[in-house]
Formats: C-alpha cells, sequence, structure tokens
C-alpha cells in the first residue's frame, strides 16, 4: 500500500477520522479518457446515465436522481414536494440538514433523540405538530435506521411527508427491505468522507416517475424540454467524472463495506467491558454500512471527559471526530428557536457531550484499530 503524503509532500502518520475508498487508478483512466474523448462532460451524460441505473439496482430502489452534493438534493428534496411551514427534524445531525430547510423559508422544529439509537426520537412528533406542520425530515444517524414504520405511521395519521437524510446510509437495509424504500423522498450523499464516494455527490431517491421528473426538471433549471420552464429551478447537475467514479466505486463497495464491518467488531472486542465507554451494536435485522464508529465517554464512570480523550488521541496522532457536536440547536443561527432551547431535548444535550466518532475506513489496519483502543484503556 502506499504511504500517504500530507500537503508539503511529507509522509502523513495521522490517523484521520475517515479516508476515502478509491477504485485502482488505472481504471480510472479508462473513464476519464473517454470523456476527453467524447467532450461530453455534464448534462445527462452516458455515465449519469449508467450510474443511476446502476445504483437503483444495487440499492434496490426504482428511481433515483443524482446531484453534485447531498446539500443540494435536501434542498431540491424539500422543493420537489413543496413543503413550507415548519418541519420537524433532529437536532443531533451534520448542520446541512437544518440548513436545507432555513435555505428554503421552511422554520425548524427541533425533536429530542433516543438514547439507543441516537436517532429521531417519533414519540416526540406528536406534541411538536403544529397546524404549520407539512413534513417531518429524520436522519438514519450514523447509517443506523430510524424506527421507520411508526414514523410512517404518524405522518399518515396526520397529513405529514416524510424525507428521510440518509446521507449516512449505503446499502443498509431492514429485514432485507432497502431502507430507502422508506418515506416519500430520501436523500443521500456521496461525499469524499462518505461510505461510498463519488468524490462530490448526492442522489435523491423517490418511488414514482413523475416526482423522479420533477426533481430532474429542477435540479436543470426547471427546464421540462428545450422551451421550456416548469418551475425556478437551480443547476445541481453531477458531472460525468463523478459518475464514472460512482460507477466504478459499485465495483469495490461490497468489499469495502466488509472491511469496515471488521474494524467495527475489532473496536467492539477492543473496548468493551470498560467502565465508561459505551458503543452500538448492530440492530437486529438490519445490514449495515460501518459509517461511523461513534463512543460514549460517561466521565463519571471513566474518569476523564469526551474532551480529554478527544486531546489524548491527538497526542497519539489520532483524529477522531466529536460528531455531532454542537447540536445544530445550539449554533448561534438556530439556537433563538422556541425548540432550541436547552433543556427541551435532555437526550440531545448529553449524547453530544459525550460522543466521539473513531476513525473508521476500509484501508484501517486491525493493528491501528488495536492502537487506538490501547490509547484510550491506556488513559482511563
Ligand atoms: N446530511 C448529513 C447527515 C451529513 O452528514 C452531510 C454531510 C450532509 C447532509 C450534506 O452532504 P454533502 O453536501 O456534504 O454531500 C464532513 C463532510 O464535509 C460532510 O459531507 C459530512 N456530512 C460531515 C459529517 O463531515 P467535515 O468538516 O467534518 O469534513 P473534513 O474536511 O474535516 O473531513 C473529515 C476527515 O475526512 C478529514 O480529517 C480527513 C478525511 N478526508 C476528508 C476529505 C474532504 C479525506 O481523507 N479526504 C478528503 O477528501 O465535514
Amino acid at each position: 500500500m502506499k504511504e500517504n503524503k500530507n500537503i508539503s509532500g511529507k509522509p502523513d502518520k495521522a490517523v484521520r477520522v475517515t479516508k476515502p475508498y478509491l477504485p485502482p487508478l488505472e481504471e480510472f483512466q479508462d473513464y476519464l479518457r473517454d470523456i476527453w474523448d467524447s467532450r461530453w462532460l455534464t448534462n445527462n451524460g452516458k455515465y449519469h446515465q449508467e450510474f443511476e441505473k446502476a445504483l437503483c439496482e444495487y440499492l434496490g430502489v426504482k428511481y433515483i436522481s443524482l446531484f453534485p452534493n447531498g446539500t443540494l438534493a435536501l434542498l431540491i428534496a424539500l422543493q420537489a414536494l413543496r413543503i413550507t411551514g415548519e418541519v420537524l427534524t433532529t437536532p443531533f445531525s451534520f448542520v446541512a440538514t437544518t440548513h436545507a430547510l432555513w435555505w428554503n423559508n421552511i422554520k425548524p422544529v427541533f425533536v429530542d433523540i433516543e438514547s439507543d439509537t441516537f436517532n429521531f426520537n417519533p414519540t416526540k412528533i406528536e406534541a411538536a405538530i403544529t397546524p404549520q406542520t407539512t413534513a417531518i425530515l429524520p436522519v438514519h444517524i450514523y447509517g443506523n435506521p430510524c424506527k421507520v414504520e411508526i414514523i410512517k405511521k404518524i405522518a399518515d395519521t396526520y397529513g405529514l411527508k416524510i424525507i428521510y437524510d440518509a446521507c449516512h446510509t449505503f446499502g443498509v437495509t431492514i429485514n432485507d427491505i432497502p431502507v430507502l424504500k422508506y418515506g416519500d423522498l430520501s436523500v443521500m450523499s456521496f461525499h469524499a468522507t462518505k461510505v461510498f464516494t463519488t468524490f462530490e455527490g448526492g442522489a435523491i431517491v423517490c418511488h414514482d416517475e413523475a416526482t423522479k421528473r420533477r426533481i430532474d426538471n429542477l435540479k436543470n433549471f426547471g427546464f421540462a424540454g428545450e422551451t421550456t420552464v416548469v418551475a425556478p429551478g437551480i443547476n445541481a447537475k453531477m458531472n460525468e467524472f463523478q459518475a464514472a467514479l460512482g460507477l466504478l466505486q459499485l465495483k469495490y463497495i461490497d468489499k469495502a463495506i466488509e472491511k469496515r464491518k471488521q474494524v467495527a467488531c475489532h473496536y467492539r472486542e477492543g473496548l468493551k467491558n470498560i467502565s465508561g465507554i459505551s458503543y452500538l451494536e448492530d440492530m437486529p435485522d438490519v445490514k449495515h454500512c460501518y459509517a461511523y464508529f461513534p463512543v460514549l465517554i460517561d466521565v463519571d464512570k471513566f474518569g476523564k471527559t469526551r474532551d480529554d480523550v478527544y486531546e489524548e488521541l491527538k497526542r497519539h496522532n489520532i483524529y477522531g471526530r466529536r460528531y455531532f457536536y454542537p447540536l445544530i440547536s445550539q449554533f448561534p443561527t438556530y439556537r433563538g428557536l422556541e425548540s432550541a432551547q436547552p433543556g427541551i431535548m435532555p437526550v440531545a444535550e448529553r449524547v453530544t457531550q459525550k460522543v466521539i466518532c473513531l476513525p473508521i475506513y476500509p484501508e484501517l489496519r486491525i493493528k491501528t484499530v488495536n492502537q487506538i483502543c490501547q490509547a484510550i484503556l491506556g488513559y482511563s
């Protein structure tokens, strides 16, 4: 394996929270040459079309629209369903989830999370619904599925749409059913830090042809033909280079997820029975993608805070990340909202103080995983 170099060209020994899994460069060069020769670079090109089809097959869904990143896909998902007013969402996510609401002039209403999954808590939905509520935007955080059946039941009762932020999931299934089949729409990210990457990238999964057409129009300035514009759309098209990488990545993704699983299993083994350290187990009947490996540090039992551990790991050249700290509702941009007030979301407030995501990626050596566990153990 080649050694990584840092920006100044020196060997980079740091172990970071993630590292993109890339196919052999020679294989990508064939695609590059083809794109170069064809001079067709974007706008629903050959590889875009092939990738959409191949991705539908791989993920077991009917309709996918590709995007240049997950954030634009979230923005368009909300536009496509004409969501307005208030939307219930989680404060425990990457800030893009809530930003997408704000950019659409929608008021986010934060709802607490569950203590065992860190996902949006469905038992808190009904109390947060108002006459202005039009939709729910939960996140399958760390790739672990939300309680999709319960959320659907509540949404159906109140006539609400569901858009899942599925930016952490790839190939995740519940009882062999793709998690992407739930909700009116699901939004994916193929950013460099994700399980499946197209450099930057994203997608919306929908379940009927008319919605797919509307999404495709919206991402192409609203054009519904050469001379007709049916909506104030935007430019949110994935280019041919991203699509070609996506096609190639599909060949390797199963192997990559299997390697992530091995890393997760070794962490669980290395960190088990340590007072004050807890982590998520695999959920029954779920096929996971092992996007992140979050660990909670309980200061009373472990004797050190999460931030102590974070700093200690840095001294070992190991860069975990405090995903997701602070809560979105604690950022100055959002903390004025009624639903963001301190004390309203006790679980999220507790988890955000305790969580650290340890490095996980397919090329992470088991030897390194053991060293990370030892660094934590030796610090208690
Ligand atoms: N919804 C959710 C739930 C999300 O998590 C995200 C994105 C979105 C929506 C929006 O999707 P996108 O519009 O991004 O497609 C990263 C990512 O930028 C962001 O995509 C991701 N979530 C978020 C959780 O993490 P940072 O600021 O933590 O990334 P950064 O640059 O610090 O990278 C983290 C580590 O990854 C680095 O220390 C090393 C490694 N890395 C990173 C890059 C960019 C590489 O090895 N190579 C790379 O090219 O936000």
